[in-house]
């Protein structure tokens, strides 16, 4: 039987790029025990599928996942470019935070793309969440991670980015009108997705993309748009795993004086000292304090 990749899901249909080259996608159910084992195909996945003389096809068997992400739902990428606008809708470090410890927590490398830089009137701006580029850069960068700012209007970055994505598989995620989708079509003009504009009242996008598309690049490899999102909540990590999301805990952690320190308020935590002496910034600190928070309080939900 056929092996292939699923590149998209749709209402209930798979659609399958056979390996052969050259051929179409073949559209695809699921076999019904994936329902019942409560496992779903995903975008990205490789599977073997069967075809049936009308040309539809049955997916039989999921091959083992490389990774998978909840947000957006995806399996087998090894990198994330993670969208964020510098305004419109402003950069939220809380959630870009969050979304590093999903990436992180699911063995897939990030990027960070400050999307929007043509509407800074200055690159030295202050931005509502309290911090420069320059800032922001160094923070980050520092932890190891690559950080990207582009413009659509001004092309700034864009090469870097066709650069960073060609030959692997990635996806493009963020919230919603942040410009996954802009960027994508200055990437690869002939794609012409569909892009939104920006809810005046809201501040923020419409939702323009509604579902998680591979699209082959040209020389090799696939980049997925997907749709905006907001929300992002701690599913399956546990409190003892979150530390183990930030990068730069790392090398401090092993110095802490008890095992399984969750780096709240434990006296001997290595980690505080570092926060108190300028080694780890502040708001990764708060934010981390934050999300331990959000997830013991789930657990108490259930
Ligand atoms: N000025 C400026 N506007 C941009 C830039 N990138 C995107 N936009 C605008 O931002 C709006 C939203 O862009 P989209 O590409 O649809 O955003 P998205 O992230 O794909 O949004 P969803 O599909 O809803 O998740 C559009 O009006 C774009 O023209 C940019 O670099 N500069
Ligand atoms: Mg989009
Ligand atoms: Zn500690």
């Amino acid at each position: 039987m056929p092996e292939g990749l699923i590149i998209k899901a749709l209402s209930g249909y798979y659609y399958v790029l056979p390996d052969a080259p050259g051929a179409d996608s073949v559209q695809c159910r699921a076999r019904g025990v994936f329902k019942i084992k409560g496992i779903m195909p995903l975008v990205g996945d490789r599977v073997i599928y069967e075809t049936e003389e009308s040309g539809e096809g049955t997916v039989v068997q999921i091959l083992p996942r490389t990774s998978e992400l909840i947000r957006p739902p995806i399996s087998n990428v090894n990198l994330a470019v993670l969208i964020f606008s510098l305004v419109e809708p402003d950069l939220n470090l809380t959630l870009l935070d969050k979304f590093l410890v999903h990436t992180e927590s699911s063995g897939v490398d990030a990027v960070i793309c400050l999307s929007k830089l043509d509407l800074l009137e200055s690159e030295d701006r202050v931005l509502s969440c309290g911090f420069t580029i320059a800032e922001i850069r160094s923070v980050y960068e520092q932890i190891g991670y690559e950080i990207i700012p582009v413009s659509i209007k001004t092309k700034e970055g864009v090469q870097r980015v066709r650069d960073r994505i060609q030959g692997s598989i990635s996806v493009f995620a963020g919230q919603s009108g942040v410009g996954k989708s802009s960027l994508l079509n200055a990437i690869m003009p002939r794609l012409q997705l569909e892009t939104g504009s920006i809810s005046m009242r809201l501040g923020r996008g419409k939702h323009t993309t509604r579902h998680v598309e591979l699209l082959p690049l040209e020389k090799g490899g696939f980049v997925a748009d997907s749709p905006g999102f907001s929300q992002l909540d701690f599913m399956q990590i546990e409190a003892e795993e979150l530390g183990k999301s930030f990068r730069e805990f790392g090398s401090f952690a092993s110095d802490c004086k008890f095992r399984g320190c969750l780096h709240a308020q434990e006296p001997g935590c290595a980690v505080i000292r570092a926060k108190q002496e300028g080694r780890i910034a502040g708001h990764r600190y708060a934010n981390y304090l934050q999300f331990l928070q959000e997830i013991k309080d789930r657990k108490r939900r259930y």
